[in-house]
């Protein structure tokens, strides 16, 4: 059945892969599974054919044949339990790999997603200064205990999964910040997952959209 997700017609971020649909396509290549993809536009995504199958208007979706699906979580969790790669088999292993997913999504994305909206919604207002160091304050209470959980290993619990993809993918947030240098051993974590040959992939393919001399 035909996979079709949704990504933005032009992503504000010139094609740094940072935009959500970039972590959807990395677990359909790390799943082997071929994938459309419809473009749309800021305008497009408020409009009645895209709140439909996104009720937040925002991209990414996921379609295959009746199933439609938003947010990343949803829909990384529902490639990776139905192909193997993303999860382990063991079901405690399992168990620890989707609490990763929701750690990344839950407890350390929001404090980046923060710093974002701090810089440049709201970069011209007057509490931003202010506001700055508090949030790296936060964000720093999140890497701290990641970096030290991880070690030196190479993934969060044993075999790379969904849980590395998703973490990954929300530090790579962090990277137009700095934040991220201060924490070598992240930073090699998330050049880990860069170098995986299915990220190469997905990130390519978003750079074919976004890029500034594309289309
Ligand atoms: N929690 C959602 C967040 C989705 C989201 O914020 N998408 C952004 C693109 S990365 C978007 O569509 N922004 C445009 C908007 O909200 O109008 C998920 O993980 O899928």
């Amino acid at each position: 059945m035909t996979i079709t997700i949704t990504a933005f017609e032009r992503s504000p971020d010139g094609g740094k892969g940072l935009a959500r649909d970039t972590r959807v396509r990395w677990a359909l290549e790390e799943a082997g599974l071929p994938y459309e993809v419809r473009l749309v536009s800021f305008a497009a995504m408020k409009e009645a054919a895209h709140l439909a199958v996104h009720p937040f208007g925002q991209i990414p979706t996921y379609e295959e044949g009746d199933l439609v699906l938003f947010e990343t979580g949803a829909i990384v969790y529902h490639i990776a339990q139905g192909h193997a790669g993303l999860l382990p088999q063991d079901p405690e292993a399992r168990a620890r790999a989707i609490t990763w997913m929701f750690a990344a999504l839950n407890t350390v994305e929001p404090p980046i997603l923060e710093i974002q909206t701090a810089r440049f919604a709201e970069g011209d207002k007057p509490w931003t200064a202010d506001r700055l160091p508090l949030i790296e304050a936060r964000i720093r209470a999140r890497l701290d205990p990641l970096s030290a959980r991880l070690g030196d290993a190479d993934w969060l619990d044993g075999a790379f999964s969904a849980g590395d993809l998703m973490m990954v993918s929300v530090l790579l947030r962090l990277r137009p910040s700095g934040l991220l240098d201060a924490h070598p051993r992240l930073a090699a974590y998330v050049a880990r997952g860069e170098a995986r040959p299915a990220y190469q992939r997905a990130f390519a393919a978003q750079l074919a959209v976004n890029a500034p001399s594309a289309g």
